[in-house]
């Protein structure tokens, strides 16, 4: 549970109290599926840029820290903080766009909720958090639970033993400041949310419990579903389970191994495929004696042939676009499946098939979305631009979040990439210097833990005279789609520019351009040679159009991006205001040129190739 770049630094200290911290239970997936109660709601906080609740004057853990949430049993009690009388912050949500004071704000704020639980014996209680950016710390009664790193996976603790019938004091710490080591690092273009951003979750469950499992087509025998279930619980390697989906008049019933795991294996020709235009998708039911878990999962396969992908068994055209976990309509994290359905409409709306979530895994009710609306997915984390590619603590950390996506979406259909990378500079020697050797574990992790999407990330490119760009970073030998970012048009030249480029890959495989455009003002109209106006952002777009048509081995796209997005990279007054303005849509909603042009060419696409 502590793999991740900090943990330690604190509870080592020989001042700290001994007890040992439970720390993350081991992963739970499809905590909407249980049997569960919401902690979602107005949490207290305190905002304390100091730590000044976690460590004493002389810089130690403090065992008499805000965790305890303490009240002054009497008038001469000193204690310097009550959560009782401190501001309420939305759960879940960020806490920049809640506070005016908290908009750039880097560091911990202190959270905490109350609420009523007894437990029958022989059950099992866990506190589930969807995600908070970037460490946070937790407390049940004044027991510390354990920490979690990482700003965008899922986490638990078990809280069966701490718990006593009564009122119960959840505290969390988050703290958001950015560290060299962590993942992300210190520079990255997207705002620094900081906060509980998802949502929390209160599941119980019998003794012996279901806590994970995957239902795949085999990619090597797509007549058939294969997987497995993992049980947790002292009963583990005696209690069978049933899997149905009852609409496909599917039912077996297999027994775990000493460790706990059930292998699954069943006939899949009655299970009629998913895919954009069709996104069926199949109630099935995971059920011990004790319990009974649903999802709704749909069945598809992946492959490459040459430079083509294939969704079930034949060539798909990605027509896509990159986004942030922005809210369509408010400068703030999204989190629900209203926000989830809206930004998903637009892409269709686009004419699209396909989403790059970028840079980081989004909130689970995206992915669950796009599921039921037919939407396909690039997913990544967040290892991006000058990651410490010689730091064990640095990979620990790329790899624990890699394993967290992956086990919280691999039963999605939708979910067709996994990106290990983006924009990470070349090594010197680029064939075996340590960025490669770094990105080569992640891949090599991911592939052990998921045999049936693709693997890809977003490469650089280089030139080989004025007019040819070649994509030869070694490590697209590893991958199975490569993706690449270029801004001909914005960063690099003219947007005729690319009118005259002659793109090579090193590589017989599918590429997708995952990145192309330019920012423009929504409302900003003048000529089509000035920046910033809708005109010019426009004229990018169709010269990247006749460009694009032009490239053998492209098999999608994901031009950046959906919507304006806030950045602390984009200052620029009266225009950028904290914002990146490559949206195709502004922070409020509006759209742009650009997106009518964009979808002209993805409907041109669709009537092409439907
Ligand atoms: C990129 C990055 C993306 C930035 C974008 C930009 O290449 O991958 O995160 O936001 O360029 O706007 O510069």
């Amino acid at each position: 549970a502590c793999a991740a770049v900090f943990c330690g630094a604190a509870t080592a200290d020989a001042q700290a109290p001994a007890a040992a911290v439970p720390g993350v239970a081991p992963q739970m997936v499809n905590v909407a599926g249980r049997s569960a109660t919401t902690l979602n709601g107005r949490w207290r906080s305190i905002i304390d840029p100091y730590e000044t609740g976690y460590y004493n004057y002389r810089r130690r853990p403090d065992a008499n820290g805000w965790f305890r949430d303490r009240k002054p049993a009497n008038a001469q009690e000193l204690i310097e903080y009550d959560f009782d009388q401190s501001p309420l912050l939305n759960v879940p949500g960020d806490w920049n766009s809640q506070q005016a004071e908290l908009l750039f704000y880097e560091g911990t704020v202190w959270y905490r909720t109350r609420f009523e639980r007894a437990l029958a014996p022989g059950r099992r209680l866990f506190v589930h958090f969807g995600g908070a950016n970037y460490q946070a710390r937790a407390w049940m009664d004044g027991n510390e639970l354990g920490m979690h790193e990482g700003g965008f996976t899922p986490f638990g603790f078990e809280v069966t033993d701490a718990l006593e019938a009564g009122t119960h004091s959840l505290v969390v710490k988050v703290d958001n400041q950015r560290h060299p080591e962590a993942v992300p690092t210190v520079n990255s273009d997207w705002w620094n949310y900081g906060g509980i951003t998802r949502e929390v979750t209160l599941v119980e469950t019998p003794s012996t419990f279901v806590r994970d499992y995957t239902l795949q087509l085999d990619p090597a025998d797509p007549r058939r579903v294969r997987g497995w279930v993992q049980l947790d619980g002292p009963d583990s390697a005696r209690t069978a389970v049933t899997i149905r989906i009852p609409r496909a008049g599917l039912s077996q019933t297999v027994t775990p191994d000493a460790s706990g795991r059930a292998v699954v294996s069943f006939d899949a020709r009655r299970l009629a495929r998913w895919s954009p235009d069709h996104p069926n998708l199949y109630d099935v039911e995971i059920a011990t004696a004790a319990e009974t878990i649903r999802d709704r999962i749909g069945f598809r396969t992946l492959a490459v042939r040459g430079t083509q992908i294939l969704l079930n068994g034949e060539p798909i055209f990605l027509r896509g676009i990159s986004m942030h976990e922005e809210s369509p309509y408010e400068a703030r994290r999204a989190y629900s499946t209203d926000d989830a359905r809206t930004s998903l409409g637009w892409v269709k709306e686009l004419g699209g098939n396909f989403v790059r979530l970028a840079h980081y895994p989004h909130n689970e009710a995206m992915l669950r979305a796009a599921d039921e609306m037919g939407v396909i997915v690039w997913a990544e984390i967040p290892v991006y631009w000058t990651i410490q590619w010689e730091n064990p603590a640095t990979l620990a950390s790329a790899r624990q979040q890699l394993g967290e996506m992956v086990t919280r979406d691999r039963n999605r259909a939708s979910v067709a990439l996994w990106s290990v990378a983006n924009e990470t500079p070349r090594d010197a020697n680029p064939a075996a210097g340590p960025r490669i050797t770094f990105l080569r574990n992640l891949v090599a992790h991911v592939r052990g833990m998921d045999n049936t999407r693709l693997i890809t990330a977003a490469l650089e490119h280089r030139y080989v005279g004025r007019d040819t760009i070649v994509i030869d970073d070694p490590l697209g030998e590893v991958l199975d789609v490569i993706g690449n970012n270029e801004y001909l048009g914005w960063y690099d030249g003219s947007p005729e520019k690319a009118d005259s480029i002659t793109w090579r890959s090193a590589f017989n495989k599918p590429l997708v351009m995952s990145e192309f455009g330019g920012d423009a003002l929504q409302g900003l109209h003048g000529p089509a040679a000035n920046r910033w106006t809708e005109e010019y952002q426009a004229r990018i777009y169709q010269r990247q159009a006749a460009m694009l048509r032009r490239i053998p081995m492209l098999a999608g796209t994901s031009p950046w991006i959906l919507k304006d997005f806030r950045s602390p990279r984009r200052p620029l007054p009266g225009i950028q205001d904290y914002f990146n303005r490559k949206g195709l849509i502004s922070d409020r909603g509006e759209r742009k040129l650009a997106f009518y042009e964009l979808q002209r060419f993805y409907l041109e696409l669709r009537a092409a190739h439907p």
